[in-house]
């Protein structure tokens, strides 16, 4: 295995050096990447300083230069290493997953140079627990922030993690340190109450529960499953295996009985990774929800409180980010009834709502996403939602189902081709099912309008080709 060598030949080089920085991105695999990078330079007996950064720029080097000897950056590096080979030369190393340029360094490892998809079979954190291990074969404990990372950048999107992150799988449950199971993929099987854990499932939507805690309740007591213990809230993963079956079944025909199609329901079911060396009743006991855990921080700025948790924290630290994960929740909960509260308005080609000031906009799209699978809207359009940014300018967010690209639909694209006609500052884009966009607040009806004809436009155009 050629990567493999590749990885030990760094190891033997970085163990001959001393005094390092490690600079992670903020997400969930970064800091994950950057958590284990650090542990495994602290146990080589390394000097070990560490900083986040939200985007690479070369401005950013400034900041750090004069941190440190060496430079390890994790989880970026690859589009911005001519600058960084500029100015750190031979004291520089990069662990990233993402798309390499023209330039090369002897110090930079890139999956794409093996053949492996960063993108889909491989994470920042994948390649730095893989890196930890030609360091030490003991940094096999580090496993589970390993599919942390990866989970947090949906490389499970298929319903389980593949390529090389299925070996670091195998090798975490070989050692004991990482647990798979098959089962109910929808998030929060740890800490969230039975309502919620439907409630909030956006990834399938489910028809009528999703953002309705009613029907949820309802849901439930039908199924004879008791809500509560006690004064306890019971979550997934309190269930009975009995009870689990009843609900996993309930779902299909649930969904079925809306013609959800068979591939979204796959959806529901596949890996599960849980870690049994954690507490059971804690987030940092499954991937997806310490990922989230971690992606709560970085939104609020606290990345320093999420690599301390993928670090070994589970004081001070971990309270500190329980507390930013519940306040996230409290902060959708009140959006949703906002929106319930308040309706939503419909155009020909998209839904939308504007959420003035009780929304934040950090969040509003989020929000608008929930939406969906609530009996607010239909999945037959886009939902816009509008809200306001700190220095005054409106901050749009859009989503559409993945049915809605099928329509010809890309907001993304629609956003980006609207700002550039409005122009006025406005600046947008994003993907096609999840875009945003600034715009002056005196743009808004034309930005309205003009949306619209776009929408029909992506439409037009793909039923266009369909005729020919
Ligand atoms: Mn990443």
């Amino acid at each position: 295995m050629e990567w493999k060598s590749k990885l030990s030949g760094l190891a033997r080089r970085i163990k001959a050096l001393d005094d390092f920085v490690v600079v992670h991105h903020y997400d969930a695999d970064g800091c994950s990447a950057g958590a284990i990078m650090c542990k495994a330079l602290q146990r080589a007996g390394k000097r070990v300083g560490r900083k986040w950064v939200k985007q690479l720029y070369r401005e950013t080097i400034a900041q750090i230069r004069g941190m440190g000897t060496n430079f390890v950056f994790v989880d970026f590096g690859s589009g911005q290493l001519a600058y960084l080979k500029e100015e750190f030369g031979e004291r520089l190393f990069v662990f990233d997953h993402h798309q390499k340029t023209d330039v090369v360094h002897e110090n930079q490892f890139s999956p794409f140079d093996y053949g492996i998809n960063g993108g889909t079979e491989i994470s920042a954190s994948g390649i730095a627990f893989l890196f930890a291990l030609e360091m030490d074969r003991k940094n096999i404990d580090l496993a589970p922030l390993a599919l942390v990372g990866a989970v947090g950048d949906v490389q499970d999107f298929s319903g389980k993690l593949i390529g090389l992150n299925s070996q670091i799988v195998e090798m975490g449950s070989k050692s004991g340190y990482v647990k798979v199971e098959n089962g109910l993929r929808l998030y929060g099987r740890v800490t969230r109450p039975l309502v919620q854990f439907l409630m909030y499932s956006t990834s399938p939507m489910l028809p009528e529960l999703t953002a309705n805690e009613g029907n949820c309740v309802k849901f439930y007591r039908e199924l004879g499953i008791e809500l509560k213990k006690g004064e306890q809230w019971r979550n997934y993963n309190d269930l009975s295996l009995d009870e689990r079956k009843a609900l996993s079944t309930a779902l299909i025909l649930r969904l079925n009985s809306f013609n959800v199609p068979e591939w979204k329901i796959q959806e529901l079911f596949g890996e599960v990774y849980t870690f049994p060396h954690e507490n059971q009743k804690s987030p940092c006991s499954e991937a997806k929800e310490f990922s989230t855990l971690c992606n709560a921080c970085g939104r609020h700025g606290m990345a320093d409180v999420a690599i301390e948790v993928c670090m070994g924290d589970r004081e001070e630290k971990y309270f500190e980010a329980l507390d930013l994960m519940a306040e996230h929740r409290r902060q959708l909960r009140q959006g949703i009834e906002h929106v319930t509260k308040n309706g939503v308005m419909e155009e020909e080609h998209y839904y939308w709502f504007d959420a003035g000031q009780e929304i934040k906009e950090s969040i509003v799209g989020i929000v608008a996403g929930m939406l969906y699978g609530s009996a607010l809207i239909e999945t037959n359009k886009p939902i816009i939602a509008i809200a306001r940014n700190e220095d005054g300018t409106l901050k749009i967010s859009g989503r559409a189902t993945k049915e809605l690209l099928e329509k010809g639909i890309n907001l993304g694209m629609a956003f980006r081709e609207v700002c550039a006609d409005i122009g006025d500052g406005s600046e947008g884009g994003g993907h096609s099912v999840a875009a945003g966009l600034k715009l002056n607040a005196d743009k808004i009806e034309v930005f309205r309008q003009k949306l619209n004809e776009k929408i029909a436009e992506q439409i037009a155009k793909r039923n266009g080709i369909r005729g020919h």
